[in-house]
């Protein structure tokens, strides 16, 4: 992740002016990704939540375009918009966190008093000069669970995430063998992590609809298949999927370890 040190991007991260000039107000939105919780020893709840829908950033890309348009058409001349999506070089949570949408938990991640952690954030960059809505406080209090729930230690202090030991960067980012030392704290997530998120009293107040989603289990997830399939074929059988960033190879990987901790459960057997 040696992008996010770039001195460019850093540039870019603190002057948003300088990826659109003219840019007067930064529009932050939330979208829930919860689709209430996976049955227990399923292969979706071996998957973190945010991923057990079609991947956010092809689904949620037209509508942000199509809200990006009607900002634009608010103003005449028109404003100029551009639209960000998890890729950009905005600090999305910090941004979010001023915008009133919610805050930045101890474990890093924003949490709303309705939506819990369990959501994707997005911006619209624009030259329209908009009034701003007023920050959002932090409700931690004294609560500490999150950092208490992760298995690695990488919550080393409130809001201090060590990259290298999450395991979602582990599952997820990390290109090379996962050190023994993480594979029992793996357990048979084998992608992605939210151990921190699932501890969060908020979470008790999601308002949102729960949307089973059927996604992963239309996927072909396993070893065996994984290891017969070339690239060409994993590209275009996980292109509507986040899981594609683990690329196949990292996703066996992760298959193996998971493999290994489940045992001769029944769950364990569908991971061969
Ligand atoms: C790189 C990245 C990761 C990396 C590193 C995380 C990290 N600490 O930065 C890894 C792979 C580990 C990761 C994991 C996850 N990620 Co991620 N990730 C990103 C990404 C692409 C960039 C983050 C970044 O720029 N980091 C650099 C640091 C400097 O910036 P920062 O963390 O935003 O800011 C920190 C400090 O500056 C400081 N800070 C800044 N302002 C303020 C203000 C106050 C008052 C305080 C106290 C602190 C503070 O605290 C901030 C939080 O650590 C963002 C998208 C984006 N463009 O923001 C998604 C993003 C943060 N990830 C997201 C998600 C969903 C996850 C996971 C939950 C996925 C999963 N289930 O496995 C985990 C959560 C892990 C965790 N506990 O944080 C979502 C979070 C949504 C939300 N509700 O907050 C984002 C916003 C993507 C999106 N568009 O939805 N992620
Ligand atoms: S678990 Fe507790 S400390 Fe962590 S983000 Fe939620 S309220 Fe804050």
């Amino acid at each position: 992740m040696k992008w996010i040190a770039r001195e460019k991007s850093v540039e870019l991260r603190l002057n948003p002016e300088k990826i659109l000039p003219g840019a007067k107000t930064i529009i932050c939105l939330a979208k829930s990704y919860y689709t209430g919780e996976a049955q227990e020893g399923s292969l979706e709840s071996c998957v973190a939540r945010y991923a057990r829908v079609p991947d956010y950033h092809k689904t949620l890309k037209a509508p942000l375009e199509e809200l990006a348009h009607f900002v634009s058409s608010l103003s005449s001349p028109p404003s100029k918009s551009l639209c960000f999506l998890d890729s950009g070089p905005l600090l999305e949570r910090d941004l979010a966190q001023r915008a009133g949408l919610g805050f930045i938990g101890k474990h890093n991640s924003l949490v709303s008093k309705t939506l819990g952690n369990w959501f994707f954030l997005a911006e619209i960059l624009t030259t329209l000069q908009m009034d701003a809505d007023a920050p959002a406080v932090n409700l931690c209090g004294s609560c500490q669970k999150c950092l208490e729930a992760c298995p690695t230690g990488a919550l080393r202090a409130p809001w201090v995430l060590d990259s290298r030991k999450c395991l979602s960067y582990m599952t997820i980012e990390y290109r090379q063998d996962i050190p023994e030392e993480y594979h029992a704290a793996m357990g048979t997530k084998f992608f992605g992590c939210d151990r921190c998120l699932e501890a969060c009293p908020w979470n008790e107040v999601v308002s949102c609809e729960a949307k089973p989603s059927v996604h992963i289990s239309e996927l072909p997830l396993s070893l065996k298949k994984l290891e017969q399939m070339s690239e060409n074929k994993f590209k275009e059988y996980f292109s509507s999927s986040a899981l594609a960033r683990a690329r196949r190879a990292g996703l066996i990987r992760n298959l193996r370890i998971a493999h290994k901790n489940a045992k001769n459960t029944p769950l364990g057997k569908q991971f061969l």
